[in-house]
């Protein structure tokens, strides 16, 4: 493939190069990536969460900084880039072969205020506790709600800090990560094992940004969704989007709602007085235990 001329990449790059450049340099940017309507609504359902939300508390989120989460009740517009079809065909190639089905893990917008020093860096990865990784737990999304600028805390990103053949490998100390600036509307996309921090803020005003990300589809997410999304407010989303939050079985017979497919719920009927266990199984466990059984 020829090189690229740069991390920046416009919506009409097709996927296979942004993919080899997501897994050659554990990050890539698209430029533009979502629609200027979807950005100006973005801003408007944001700024009153912003306004009542206390800032963070802790060295890891950082004081200087406001988030919250639950995007998809407090801002529907975030439907489209959850579910974008250039993001979806990077979580079923990269997450895909490696469980039943990835599942959204989080959303959370995040502000950083003037005077916000750097946050440390980290691999998002590093929340499920498994030293040798062997393959990429979760993608992250990180998309600019304003410029990013080298001034007002841009990501600061390792390129190459990814896993490499199931290594991890650390970045040299002296090492200095690059600054992903990019215009309002685009999307930084990183893996789980690349290192990054959100940038230190010596702009004069914040710098916003919302995070979706994306696990494998049997690990515990980080935003409880099930508490986030009740099953009276998952109720009214489209399907595509209960199945993301893990109103499904994940095989073999992971959860389950009484040993059934937890979507029972989301019937208008509400919750059922009792339910059949029910089988959740690959078809090549189903096929093995079947024969077993008939030949009992
Ligand atoms: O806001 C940023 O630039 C990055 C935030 C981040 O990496 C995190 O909170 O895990
Ligand atoms: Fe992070």
């Amino acid at each position: 493939m020829a090189a690229l001329p740069n991390s920046l990449m416009s919506k009409a790059q097709d996927n296979s190069a942004l993919i080899e450049k997501l897994c050659k340099d554990g990050y890539v940017i698209c430029n533009n990536l979502m629609a200027q309507t979807t950005l100006k609504r973005l801003r408007t359902e944001l700024e009153p969460w912003f306004l009542q939300t206390p800032r963070c508390e802790g060295y890891f989120y950082g004081y200087q900084t406001t988030r919250f989460g639950r995007l998809l009740t407090k801002t529907p517009a975030i439907q489209p880039l959850i579910t974008h079809p250039f993001i979806k065909d990077l979580n079923e190639q990269i997450l895909g072969p490696h469980c039943d089905y990835y599942q959204l893990n989080l959303t959370q917008a995040v502000r950083i205020h003037a005077n916000a020093p750097q946050q440390p860096p980290h691999r998002d990865e590093d929340m499920w506790p498994t030293p040798h990784k062997a393959h990429e737990f979760l993608i992250n999304v990180l998309w600019a709600i304003d410029d990013f600028t080298a001034e007002n805390g841009a990501t600061r990103l390792w390129p190459g800090s990814h896993r490499q053949d199931g290594k991890l490998h650390d970045p040299d100390a002296s090492q200095m990560p690059e600054i992903m600036e990019m215009p309002a509307g685009s999307a930084l996309i990183f893996l789980g094992s690349t290192l990054h921090a959100g940038g230190a803020n010596i702009a004069r005003t914040h710098r916003t940004g919302i995070i979706v990300s994306y696990s494998l589809g049997w690990l515990k997410s980080y935003e409880n969704q099930f508490l986030a999304y009740p099953p009276d407010e998952a109720r009214h989303l489209p399907k595509e989007l209960q199945d993301l939050i893990g109103y499904r079985l994940h095989r073999p017979n992971l959860g389950g709602y009484e040993n059934h497919c937890p979507s029972v719920l989301l019937q208008s009927s509400g919750r059922p007085a009792s339910l059949p266990a029910r089988d959740a199984l690959p078809p090549e466990i189903e096929a093995l235990l079947k024969e077993a059984y008939e030949n009992v």
